[in-house]
């Protein structure tokens, strides 16, 4: 229920259920978290992209599998399906885009919030719609959305399910960038390969290290940037970046 394609260093992973609106299964979860692992271990692979196949990027679980409740085990089901595919976003240390190219909604925008950076299609929208059948934000909904957006916006998107379109998703900081409709996956894909030219281990430790920080107090953040300096610091690219600046050339990055 997924495609999994590498070309010039970007992994390119699409959500591929169309006529479900790329509605999350148990299956498709499992899928979408060995590809971050296959990823993580390829080293041709210098940036993930996340896409939907379609019309929409994708619609959250697929109410069709749990039929309003009670009969399903809602905890055990996140436990089991979702949880480990939202850790593994974090874990696999190389960015991660989602390239939104239609509706978001419920865990499919907390997937979209799992990414490192949210690209999105003039036709891309993002609906909160936990509240809509009565539930509350999951997949990392709660922690990323007030991480991102604030804590005003987010409680205002979670209470109200409202959609949000591509442009008030830009000035809410939701996104990082909107791309015409008709260029979209070609500008997505641009911006990927851009990413994946870059110092992919360095890159990988600022995830690891920005992400860490949100956890930590000052004193405990310093001293892990001290520790990732020290790792970045030994790295190839590092040496190649500070070679071609007293070079006055281009630095020519090889991800390790
Ligand atoms: C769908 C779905 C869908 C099945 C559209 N399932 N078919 C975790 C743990 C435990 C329990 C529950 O959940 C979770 C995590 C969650 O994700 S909860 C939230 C689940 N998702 C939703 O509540 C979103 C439901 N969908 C919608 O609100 C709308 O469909 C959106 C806003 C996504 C799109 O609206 P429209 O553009 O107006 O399209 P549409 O409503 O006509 O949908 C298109 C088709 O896709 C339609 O099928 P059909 O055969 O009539 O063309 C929908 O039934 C189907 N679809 N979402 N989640």
């Amino acid at each position: 229920t997924i495609l999994y394609e590498v070309s010039e260093g970007v992994a390119v992973v699409t959500l591929n259920r169309p006529d479900k609106f790329n509605a999350f299964t148990a299956v498709m979860n499992k899928e979408i978290t060995d590809a971050l692992k296959q990823a993580q271990k390829d080293a041709d692979v210098r940036c993930i992209v996340l896409t939907g196949a379609g019309r929409a990027f994708n619609a959250g679980q697929d109410l069709g599998d749990v039929s309003g409740g009670g009969d399903v085990d809602y905890g055990g089901f996140l436990r089991d399906r979702y949880n480990p595919m939202i850790l593994q976003f974090q874990k696999t240390e190389k960015p991660i885009i989602a390239a939104v190219n239609g509706v978001a909604a419920g865990a499919g925008m907390s997937v979209a919030l799992a990414c490192d950076i949210r690209l999105a299609s003039e036709k891309a929208s993002f609906v909160n719609a936990f509240v809509n059948i009565g539930l509350v934000p999951d997949s990392g909904g709660c922690y990323y959305l007030p991480r991102i957006v604030g804590i005003g916006k987010a409680l205002e998107l979670a209470m109200t399910g409202e959609k949000v379109s591509a442009e008030e998703a830009l000035r809410i900081g939701l996104v990082n960038q909107v791309y015409p409709a008709e260029s979209f996956m070609e500008d997505a894909l641009a911006y990927a390969r851009k990413l994946a030219s870059l110092p992919t281990k360095g890159i990988g430790l600022i995830k690891r290290t920005m992400y860490k920080g949100l956890e930590m107090g000052l004193e405990e953040a310093l001293e892990y940037e001290a520790f990732a300096q020290e790792a970045a610091g030994s790295t190839a690219d590092h040496k190649e970046g500070v070679t071609a600046f007293m070079e006055k050339r281009a630095p020519r990055f090889t991800g390790r």
